[in-house]
């Protein structure tokens, strides 16, 4: 066996909050090692990068993910008692519920909502004198998932929902105020979401049968029980909040249209393949979830390292976006390498690797490349506008990370 490198810090917590995507990377380049033992919030916990890091951290038997979440993440960001918290068939079981809903037709219907949403979006931002893309997209979006998901949104609600859902990818890796924000935003969600659940099953409520929404409200669990209402609440804002969180892969769009003037007049009526091989370099490149956690199940052995029965294990899902052993030159932004990608579900993991149905490899991923697509399409093909003078630069200790002044644009005018 091997000893694993670890870091000789009391505990690493302050560290990985500095650069939360690139500590991992940094520490295994010192290292040498795509494995190393560290401290953090006081716990040992082994943190892991690159494909075969990747294909172990998804082999369901050798990993758990019951209880894994911190506190501070499962109040904000996950809820309690949802998918992301279960493992074996239970798991599989809840997963295929999602699954459910996420045939090429219905992403197709969320993608054409959305669409509308932004035309109309554009002719209000021709009025107005700037516009801030990031908070424009998750308004877009959160209109869009709700209508889609059989949601009851009145307009005059559009603002406060969007930022309460908003708040819980926002502000998930923030601490102080933002924290506390993010945790009230999670109640009165969850309030909100509880209450739909509870009128469909009584009946006063009846949204399309093929919407989340019934669908969430009506999924029985392997017992053949309804999930409890405030399980399904969890669960339904899990179809709501990762799609609003998609605004933070637009404006890295925006941005990389902008960094990319070639590759932005490509895109001008360009072909679908194209606007594919954008948003795929899109989701390597920038940061979006910096690493995935589970719990080792028993104690095995990977590469000569031991990892212990119960031992905390990080994969690096940024760092293996940048793994330069894959990805040639991975620092320079390149769509055209997605021309002739294999589609190793181990080496582009933005939003987990493995497979859909059974690991934990975030289920709305189609949705987030499609909506990445029809924002391109409007930013590039619908309207035209200017950028004003702000910080564009990728503020990457911010989770998620995006430009420091969150996109502004100015002198937006529709197309056609
Ligand atoms: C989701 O809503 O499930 C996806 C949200 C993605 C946003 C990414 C940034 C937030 C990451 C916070 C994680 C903190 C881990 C300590």
């Amino acid at each position: 066996m091997t000893r694993m490198p670890s870091n000789t810090s009391f505990d690493d917590t302050l560290a990985l909050a500095r650069d939360p995507y690139r500590f991992i990377s940094k520490q295994c380049e010192r290292h040498g090692s795509d494995a190393f033992e560290t401290r953090l919030l006081l716990q040992k916990v082994i943190c892991i990068r690159g494909e075969e890091a990747a294909r172990v951290f998804y082999d369901t038997s050798r990993f758990s993910r019951v209880g894994v979440a911190p506190s501070r993440i499962a109040k904000t960001l996950f809820g309690r008692g949802g998918v992301q918290g279960m493992d074996g068939n239970a798991h599989r079981h809840r997963k295929m519920m999602f699954m459910s809903l996420l045939t090429e037709d219905k992403i197709g219907g969320l993608t054409q909502l959305a669409r509308d949403i932004w035309n109309r979006r554009i002719l209000q931002w021709s009025r107005m004198d700037q516009v801030v893309l990031y908070r424009q997209a998750q308004e877009v979006l959160t209109e869009a998932v709700c209508q889609w998901a059989g949601v009851p949104l009145d307009p005059a609600d559009v603002d406060r929902r969007t930022s309460e859902l908003a708040a819980l990818f926002d502000y998930a890796g923030s601490i102080g105020p933002n924290h506390w924000w993010a945790r009230i935003a999670r109640k009165r969600n969850e309030a909100w979401l509880r209450g739909i659940i509870e009128q469909i099953r009584a009946g006063t409520y009846q949204p399309l049968e093929d919407t989340a929404a019934f669908i969430v409200a009506n999924h029985r669990d392997l017992d053949g029980n309804l999930l409890d209402a405030q399980i399904a609440a969890v669960e339904l804002n899990n179809i709501l909040r990762p799609t609003v969180a998609v605004s933070a892969y637009i404006v890295q769009c925006a941005h990389a249209l902008n960094e990319h003037p070639v590759i932005r007049e490509q895109l001008r009526d360009g072909s679908t393949d194209d606007l594919h091989c954008f948003v795929q370099e899109v989701r390597r490149y920038y940061p979006f979830f910096p690493f995935a956690g589970a719990k080792v199940k028993e104690s095995f052995e990977w590469h000569g390292y031991h990892f212990p029965s119960g031992r905390n294990v990080l994969l690096d899902l940024y760092g293996t976006n940048h793994d330069p052993r894959p990805w040639n030159q991975p620092e320079s932004f390149r769509p055209s390498r997605f021309r002739e990608w294999d589609g190793n579900p181990f080496t582009l993991i933005p939003q987990g690797g493995g497979d859909h149905y059974q690991n934990h490899r975030c289920p709305g991923e189609w949705i987030a490349i499609e909506q990445m697509k029809a924002a391109t399409d409007v930013l590039v093909n619908r309207c035209s506008y200017e950028i004003p003078e702000q910080d564009l630069q990728i503020a990457i200790d911010r989770l998620p990370a995006i430009p420091a002044d969150h996109f502004a644009m100015t002198n937006i005018q529709l197309l056609r």
